[in-house]
């Protein structure tokens, strides 16, 4: 918002821009105050008509921190320009202060000053008798100058207000916007505000603050060679009234100053846990390293992460915390790396057959630890990632950690009963070429068998896409029961001929590894049952064949304005209509859209779809 300085001397800033979150309070402002840093501040105390007073002030503001100036209890000071402001829409002449609670470093260091709605400058005024105005009324209307003993801040009821007079100032907003636009009095800018973070708490757990109180030096950091500081083992009280734990053990709090050698106590706060989160991973990479928390060049060949999976929970939270401190140690040289991982993915929550999201408020928690008990991990895992796409909600089912279950016992079945043939087969661990290289793939196999093949790369294909970082496993197992139902019994798959024994061989050697992410212990054994050796996690993950996808999948390339902007897979007889749904549905399709109106959409059968938006 601009104000106009009346009649500026020479030199002196001719517009003071304010930054405020609340224009409909505009018509209540009744005098601006400014920074001392900011450049109508410093012209003041070196040019001002109030030169003497102002420069004494800002001398006094410089002995204050930041968190002093802004604290809420404090006696507002200031002191008079001389200088004054044109209200922009009454005309009238508005003293500029000179004050501290205003910081140079916030919005532009200049403040319209609103006392009837503003905590701050109701003190302010008030210890100064200036004049307030109420412009925003209360939903009974009882606000009145008399009766009020702090500013309303709420929304309320434009009054006093010009053309705004009885209208709900939230509602206005918009309209108030642009009028103040058309104007000329201000613009809207959306701007965004990062909360002081306080890292320290009153607990025992957590890291120390490695800093000392020495009442000469003030605060000084410990020393590196007596880093780390330990927490005290004799803590009599953890939980006292007001205080940290810590400020109760005597040995612990007493220490010399590092400075200048005298009496001096520790801090006796600890860190926020986040503090660590926000660093664990870096330790990773260089775990046993003595002398500092992780070498650079370990972390430099290790960084970024490649995929970060968590709740939607830590967004303003964790996930802001473990990119500063990723930045700050990118500037102090330690990081090479600009943002500590790669990939966000935000899981779904798990909510009970009802649909409410389990809390222990709640109470309707289904421990996973029980879960397991009665199931099985393996079981467990695989009804949470069957019931919806990781991304998604899901709901827990008694059923589906049933159905888990035998899908799990029927899997351990057919690998029981098929593994002596599957052993005989040759196999080649890295391709799940189960021919040693001498023949590929399915040919003069039976089309029963090519069909086994298909399901069986076919699963493979999702779980390859799954964990390429969309994480929709329920499609991949999904594709295990196809494949198990489309298997013949084990005597009929190791009676088989040759060609059709080679494709039930390679399918369940391709089913064994790629269920391993999911059903690591049924993995594990069958794996052992097959003959391979050592981990299943040290085996190379399977390699899809795409032409055992052939028969039915076809690929059709996605046309937006003359350019292909996507290919994607169809079954070979899928209609026109689901062609152009699935070609409109691809996100690479939908960005090349960008939101345009889609004209015509020609779909040239077996080949490619045409977007024309
Ligand atoms: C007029 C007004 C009227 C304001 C009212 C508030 C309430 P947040 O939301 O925390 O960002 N402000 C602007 N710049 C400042 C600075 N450099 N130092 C101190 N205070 C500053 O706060 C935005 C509000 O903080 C702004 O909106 C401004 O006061 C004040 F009823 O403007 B307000
Ligand atoms: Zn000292």
């Amino acid at each position: 918002m601009r104000f106009v300085v009346a009649d500026p001397p020479a030199g002196c800033p001719d517009v003071l821009e304010v930054f405020t979150t609340r224009p409909d309070t505009l018509w209540g402002v009744t005098f601006l105050a400014v920074a001392p840093e900011s450049a109508m501040g410093r012209w003041c105390a070196e040019h001002g008509p109030n030169a003497a007073a102002v420069a004494a002030y800002a001398e006094e503001t410089k002995k204050k921190t930041e968190i002093e100036r802004l604290a809420a209890n404090r006696e507002k000071t200031g002191v008079l320009s001389g200088v004054h402001a044109v209200h922009p829409t009454t005309g009238e002449k508005l003293p500029i202060y000179v004050a501290d609670y205003v910081l140079a470093s916030y919005g532009t260091g200049y403040v319209m000053a609103v006392p009837a709605h503003d905590e701050r400058d109701f003190a302010f005024a008030k210890a100064r008798d200036l004049p307030i105005r109420i412009v925003i009324q209360n939903a009974d209307a009882s606000l009145s100058l008399e009766t009020m003993e702090n500013a309303y801040s709420p929304a309320g009821t434009m009054v006093a207000s010009g053309p705004f007079d009885g209208r709900n100032s939230k509602e206005a907003m918009g309209d108030l916007l642009a009028w103040l636009g058309d104007e000329g009095i201000g613009t809207a800018k959306v701007t965004f505000r990062l909360h002081d973070w306080l890292i320290s708490r009153q607990r025992y757990w957590g890291c120390p603050i490695p800093m000392v109180h020495c009442s000469a030096c003030g605060v000084v950091p410990v020393p590196r060679d007596q880093l780390p500081i330990e927490l005290p083992q004799d803590v009599q009280n953890f939980i006292p009234e007001g205080r940290s734990p810590l400020a109760d053990v005597a040995s612990f709090v007493a220490t010399t100053c590092p400075k200048c050698g005298a009496a001096a106590e520790r801090d006796v706060d600890t860190m926020d846990t986040f503090i660590d989160s926000s660093w664990y991973h870096l330790r990773f990479t260089d775990a046993h390293n003595g002398d500092m928390p992780f070498d650079p060049e370990k972390a430099r060949q290790w960084l970024p992460l490649d995929l970060y999976i968590g709740g939607a929970e830590h967004a303003n939270g964790h996930l802001l915390y473990f990119r500063f401190i990723t930045k700050v140690l990118r500037d102090a040289g330690y990081l090479e790396i600009d943002e500590p991982v790669v990939q966000l993915f935000h899981h779904g929550m798990v909510a009970d057959s009802d649909g409410h999201t389990m809390s222990k408020s709640r109470g309707n928690v289904v421990s996973p630890i029980d879960n397991a008990r009665e199931f099985g991990i393996d079981a467990s895992r695989i009804a949470m990632f069957f019931f919806a796409p990781s991304a998604d909600e899901i709901r827990w089912s008694e059923k589906g950690a049933h159905g888990a279950r035998k899908l799990v016992q029927r899997l351990f079945a057919l690998f029981t009963e098929c593994a002596p043939f599957v052993r005989a087969m040759p196999f080649d661990v890295k391709g799940c070429d189960v021919t040693g290289g001498a023949v590929k793939g399915d040919s003069g196999a039976s089309e029963a068998a090519k069909e086994v093949r298909r399901r069986a790369h076919t699963l493979l294909q999702r779980f390859d896409v799954a964990f390429g970082g969309e994480f929709a496993l329920n499609t991949g197992i999904a594709g295990i029961y196809e494949l198990l139902n489309a298997f013949p019994t084990p005597a009929v798959a190791a009676a088989a001929a040759d060609a059709d024994r080679r494709c039930y061989a390679e399918s369940l050697r391709v089913l064994s590894l790629a269920m391993a992410p999911i059903a690591p212990h049924l993995a594990e054994e069958v794996h052992v049952l097959l003959g391979g050796e050592g981990s299943v996690f040290n085996a190379a993950w399977p390699q899809l064949d795409e032409s055992a996808l052939e028969q039915d999948e076809i690929e059709i390339a996605v046309q937006v304005k003359g350019k292909i902007k996507a290919r994607i897979k169809v079954a070979a007889d899928t209609d026109q209509a689901t062609v152009e749904a699935a070609a409109l549905a691809d996100p690479d399709v939908q960005r090349a859209i960008d939101g345009r109106e889609i004209r015509r959409v020609i779909v040239v059968p077996g080949r490619l779809v045409n977007v024309i938006a």
